[in-house]
Parts: C-alpha cells; sequence; structure tokens
C-alpha cells in the first residue's frame, strides 16, 4: 500500500505530472478519471495524503467539507446540475478500492441506475 512519497494521486496532486485540474482549492484538487464509466467521471482528490476514508482524522474536518464542496463545483463545471450526478468513496477492498490515497468519484452526463462498478 502506498505511503505518501510512493503515491500517485499525491504525484498527481502535486502538478508534478501535468495533470490537467478541472477545479481546484487548498486542500484539494480535481481531474478526470482515466477510465471514466461515464461521460463526466471526476475524482475530487486532498493534497495531503490520506489512505481511506477511514482514516480521516479530526484535523481533517475542514479538508473533508473542502472535497465535498469541490465535487459539488465540479458538478456544476462539467454542467451536471439539471439533470444530477452521483459522489462515490470506494473503502478497501470489496468496495474495489485499487488506489490508497482517498478520492471522490463525480459521476453524470448519463442515468445512473446501476451501482457503480
Ligand atoms: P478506486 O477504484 O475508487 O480506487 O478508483 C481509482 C480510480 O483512479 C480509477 O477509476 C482509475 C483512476 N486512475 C488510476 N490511475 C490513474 C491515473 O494515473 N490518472 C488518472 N487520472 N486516474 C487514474
Amino acid at each position: 500500500m502506498a505511503d505518501a512519497a510512493n503515491c500517485l494521486f499525491c504525484a498527481i496532486a502535486s502538478g508534478a505530472l501535468g495533470t490537467e485540474f478541472i477545479a481546484e482549492s487548498d486542500r484539494a484538487v480535481a481531474f478526470r478519471d482515466i477510465q471514466p464509466q461515464a461521460p463526466s467521471h471526476v475524482l475530487v482528490v486532498p493534497r495531503q495524503h490520506v489512505a481511506a476514508l477511514r482514516d480521516l482524522e479530526p484535523d481533517d474536518d475542514v479538508m473533508a467539507a473542502e472535497l465535498l464542496r469541490l465535487a459539488a463545483e465540479v458538478a456544476r463545471r462539467e454542467g451536471l446540475l439539471a439533470g444530477g450526478y452521483r459522489v462515490v468513496i470506494n473503502d478497501g477492498d470489496d468496495a474495489g478500492q485499487t488506489v490508497h490515497h482517498l478520492h471522490l468519484h463525480v459521476l453524470g452526463g448519463r442515468k445512473l441506475n446501476e451501482p457503480l462498478g
């Protein structure tokens, strides 16, 4: 499991990989998922390394709120507010978490009647 020094999403969030950010804030960045599951599929990621939702601490409350606000901002910028959108967090193997840096999936642009994945 990746630590901060060896983490793909830490590298993306730092800007080191040149990934285009759809939106960003002091504590989080948003960029397109490389394997989109919907016409619009954006990941919202804290700049700080947190491996999973379960690892959030009380000191992270401001950052956690910022993740949610940025997810809604992404949905607005992607034009998803009228049709609606879904925000998903996978935590652990059974949920299908593959990248061990906390991230919110923002999905929209089609009917999302079935569970993600
Ligand atoms: P999860 O299964 O919740 O851990 O989702 C991880 C997502 O990360 C998955 O939908 C694919 C995406 N992903 C993996 N590697 C990269 C990458 O290098 N760049 C981008 N933009 N997305 C990636």
